[in-house]
């Protein structure tokens, strides 16, 4: 009888998801999470954020997360009730593209944690930088500049990376880091994503970086799997000795570092397995282990993912292609704006969940035109660096209808942005994995359903980042061994949609989305300046309305 423990250490949480294989039994034991803000307060993070004053920036804490994992373990092992030495293996999961600077005393001070200390106190001498730049970062707009032109062109940059350079992407932060803190940057011995990072802390040694993460970075050719020279060269000097190794998400790293064996009673032997992304091990965690369908994630970011078996780059720029886990490659689009604009549109109308779902009730798909364009933050997707949220179509609603048109109007968007920005991919969306904190909510995902004319399906676990770690250690584990299963045993009835979950398309609702979509098109590209006024396609809108 065994355990398989899978973290994930995402935005504004820390979670802990443990499964039990026993011969043909399977079921999940554990899931169990710390949130940020309020476990963590003396690090006065919002949302996972560090205090800031320019919204272009963003940062969180090295130390946090060094605390969380550490906090989290004591817990495992006081308060859950399982037996930690019955764990064989141990993955994770990292919010993708957050990176950690370590100077030359990490490599001993790993090896070497005294068991005896809480983690952060050890890790703290061992940092070069502070703190770490995470994916809701968009102040390297002019370090993108400068990779893309060093490397002849985003195309190129794209084809070779499987993305054009992104603001929040590790390669221009990485630049960004030399260029304002050359001394920083000298004193840097080795550059972790916030994944290799905790793995590391867990093996006691540098852990490599997987295909999955490796490709949010614009330093890794993605056909090679390893660090492309060009783009090393365009973005910092002497990176390719500062970076771990790419190695793939199946590797075994070693066993778990003596601090964790001693300080919380895990076996000697515990495999400690290479950490990915996010979105990598949510691929997992939902079964989307061949290509065909597609997933819609509603966690901080919005993300929408599916698996494909060859490499197929977004023409418009807008999209990556990551590596999967089972060793294919996932197409993404990301959203900045998602559960923190719901968020605040909730939170500006003193609603709470309940009450956000009832105004999506009381209102219509199409919303009578009233659009709600939720760049709260500077957006990635479309990319969007005057952060403000633009209304159209709102003339006319004052009190309630105002409060409950803002609430459909942003949830539509956003849904209308998951569709059209998807194109690219070529999936066949008629039925839509759903998952993240906000895929609970069966309103939101009514509006999915009739805007991208899918059925949708929710899981039983909501966090399937974390899901997805267990799965991929109970994978490598039985790789090890040498007794391998497929990917499909592997997520045999872990990674399932609930089949009474099922949500079916409205027709009505899908004709009347399908005429929104291209007012929709049209708004987005009047916001960015590309476009003309739609007001004229609002109007025929609402008169073609029944
Ligand atoms: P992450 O893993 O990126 O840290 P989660 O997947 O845990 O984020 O999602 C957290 C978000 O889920 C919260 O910010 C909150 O907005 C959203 N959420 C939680 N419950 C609901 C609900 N009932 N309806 C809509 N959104 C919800
Ligand atoms: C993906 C992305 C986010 C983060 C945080 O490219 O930036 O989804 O992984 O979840």
């Amino acid at each position: 009888m065994s355990y398989y423990l899978g973290f994930d250490s995402s935005t504004q949480s820390l979670t802990a998801i443990v499964i039990e294989v026993t011969g043909d039994q399977r079921r999940v034991v554990l899931d169990h999470s710390l949130r940020f803000d309020e476990t963590f307060p003396h690090y006065e993070t919002s949302n996972g954020v560090l205090p800031r004053e320019n919204r272009l920036v963003a940062h969180s804490s090295p130390l946090l997360w060094a605390e969380a994992l550490d906090t989290l373990m004591g817990w495992l092992a006081r308060d859950s009730g399982l037996d930690l030495s019955r764990v064989e293996a141990i993955a994770g999961s990292g919010q993708q593209h957050g990176s950690v600077y370590l100077n030359a005393d990490a490599t001993a001070g790993f090896a070497a944690l005294n068991p005896d200390r809480e983690l952060q106190a050890e890790v703290a001498p061992l940092l070069s930088r502070a703190t770490a730049p995470i994916w809701m970062d968009s102040s390297t707009t002019e370090q993108c500049k400068e990779i893309t032109d060093a490397i002849g062109g985003w195309e190129v940059l794209s084809r070779l990376t499987g993305s054009r350079a992104f603001e929040r992407f590790t390669g221009p932060q990485i630049r960004k880091f030399y260029q304002v803190d050359p001394e920083g940057y000298a004193r840097t011995d080795r550059i972790h994503l916030v994944s290799s990072y905790l793995a590391s802390l867990l093996a006691g040694c540098h852990a490599p970086i997987d295909p999955g993460d490796g490709a949010g970075m614009n330093l890794m050719d993605l056909g090679k799997c390893d660090w492309a020279p060009a783009a090393l060269a365009a973005t910092a000097p002497e990176l390719e000795r500062r970076l771990p190794k790419v190695a793939p998400s199946s590797s075994v790293i070693g066993t778990i570092s003596p601090y964790w064996v001693e300080r919380y009673g895990f076996s000697p032997t515990t495999a400690v397995v290479a950490w990915s992304g996010d979105n990598p091990c949510s691929l997992i965690g939902v079964g989307l282990v061949k290509p065909g369908r597609v997933a819609i994630s509603l966690g901080t970011s919005d993300t929408l993912f599916g698996v494909s078996s060859d490499v197929h780059v977004d023409p418009t720029g807008v999209g990556h292609v990551f590596g999967s886990p089972t060793g294919d490659y996932m197409s993404l689009i990301c959203f900045k704006n998602g559960s923190l604009a719901r968020d605040a549109v909730r939170r500006e109308l003193e609603l709470d969940w309940e009450g956000f779902s009832a105004a999506l009730q009381r209102t219509v798909p199409g919303n009578g035109g009233a659009i709600l364009l939720p760049w709260f933050e500077p957006e990635i997707t479309p990319p969007v660096h005057q952060p403000g949220a633009r209304r159209y179509g709102f003339e006319g609603l004052e009190g309630r209808a105002f409060g409950d048109a803002s609430v459909r109007a942003v949830v539509e968007a956003q849904m209308l942005a998951t569709w059209s920005h998807s194109q690219w991919i070529g999936a066949n969306v008629d039925r839509i994995y759903a998952t993240g904190g906000a895929s609970r909510n069966r309103d939101i995902l009514r509006v999915m359903a009739d805007v991208h004319d899918a059925e949708v399906f929710q899981f039983e676990v909501g966090n399937s980042a974390g899901l997805g770690a267990a799965l991929r250690a109970f994978h490598a584990a039985r790789e090890a061994s040498r007794a391998p299963l497929d990917w499909d045993e592997v997520i045999c009835c872990f990674a399932e949609p609930v089949r009474e979950s099922r949500l079916t398309p409205d027709p009505v609702a899908v004709a009347r989305y399908a005429e929104l979509k291209r007012v929709y098109r049209a708004c987005e590209d009047h916001a960015r300046g590309l476009g003309d006024d739609p007001t004229p396609l609002i109007e025929e809108f609402r008169s073609r309305r029944s």
